[in-house]
């Protein structure tokens, strides 16, 4: 009896056993399924090399199938949104400073480019709102009285108001925000949220007033800003170097993509080169629209917010907190967009912000 019962005890350990073993087996081969099947399950991008991130074994990089493009995992956490205390130039919209999460989500490592965005035209022939507008500004003449001139009929294939084709790789501008919808919808993606942009923005200077810090002159070659032979050109324009009278970045207009040093995360151009829209729309006053929802005052309803400063901005316009207010039709010459997804579930660990 004793004998029969310690063989039945032996027998429920080696089922146990076996079947805690097939249990943990099936979670491994889920992982492993999981891992592999990533880019299959969601359809539209695929891993670039072998990097994962720690915590979830999702891909550092990714590339979209429709247009090629690089996005880089950004993990996320908290962060101190906002004009800090010493800011004197803040405006209302930008305070109180407050701390929020930032979702994981993956963005494009460089602005989107007029290659990039010709393809999307060729392929859908989606008609541009900004063929539909008179509203563009572009490069002007140099020597002009202004830096800027309306030109009628600008539209993305203008390349700073030259009119001589656009280059390939610098990044396109004089989109509307429903232009730069558009494309992102055909790539599967959207536009960063406007906290999504800043937290990229302060992700290596903190609570600083500037992306390269607190400093009124960035290192050099920083990033493409209005630097002083952008101003020399137009010196009847009055206007001064945002970053210096020494800075000297080697562009007046745009540059091409990835130019200039990447942030830590790998992304290049988050500061400069083209303003860039972002999803959403303001009330003028809080960060209300941060999650991306729609303004309920209909008569706002047009006014989007730009992101990251520009090869023509004033150094007030290259600080991390300003949120350029912007017709969601205007045409400019300095104003573009990246892409963003945020469809991924990562249990990310908080971050205490600097
Ligand atoms: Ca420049």
């Amino acid at each position: 009896m004793h004998r029969a019962r310690t063989g039945l005890r032996t027998s429920h350990a080696i089922l146990l056993l076996t079947l805690g073993v097939g249990v943990a087996a099936w979670i491994y081969a889920a992982r492993k399924v999981d891992r592999g099947s990533w880019p299959e399950f969601h359809g539209w991008a695929a891993p670039v090399g072998e990097a994962v991130h720690a915590e979830t074994a999702l891909p550092i990089r990714i590339r979209r199938l429709v247009d090629g493009a690089s996005m880089v995992l950004v993990p996320g956490g908290l962060f101190k949104m906002g004009a800090g205390p010493d800011d004197t130039e803040s405006w209302a919209d930008e305070l109180p400073p407050q701390v929020l999460t930032v979702s994981p989500f993956y963005v494009d490592v460089h602005e989107v480019t007029n290659g990039q965005f010709r393809a999307f035209v060729e392929a859908t022939g989606y008609p541009t709102e900004a063929l539909l507008e008179d509203s563009g500004y572009g490069l002007a003449p140099a020597g002009a009285v202004r830096m800027m001139q309306s030109i009628p009929g600008l539209t993305w294939r203008d390349y700073n108001a030259c009119r001589d084709g656009p280059p390939e790789d610098h990044p396109v501008t004089c989109v509307t925000w429903r232009d730069a919808v558009a494309y992102c919808d055909w790539v599967g993606a959207a536009l960063p949220m406007e906290h999504e942009y800043e937290y990229l923005l302060r992700l290596d200077v903190g609570s600083a007033k500037y992306p390269w810090g607190d400093g009124d002159t960035p290192p050099p070659k920083f990033a493409n800003l209005l630097d002083a032979d952008a101003c020399s050109a137009y010196p009847a324009a009055g206007i001064e170097p945002a970053a210096g009278n020494d800075y000297r970045d080697g562009f007046v207009g745009t540059a091409p993509v990835m130019s200039f040093s990447p942030n830590s995360l790998g992304i290049f151009d988050i500061c400069g080169n083209v303003f860039e829209w972002c999803a959403g729309v303001s009330d003028g006053t809080t960060y209300s629209m941060r999650d991306g929802a729609m303004n309920r005052d209909p008569s706002l309803d047009n006014c989007g917010r730009a992101r990251g400063g520009s090869w023509s901005s004033c150094r007030e316009w290259q600080r991390c907190a300003i949120r350029k207010p912007a017709n969601r039709r205007i045409v400019r010459a300095y104003l573009g967009f990246r892409c963003a997804w945020r469809q991924v579930k990562l249990a990310s660990k908080p971050e205490v912000p600097r």
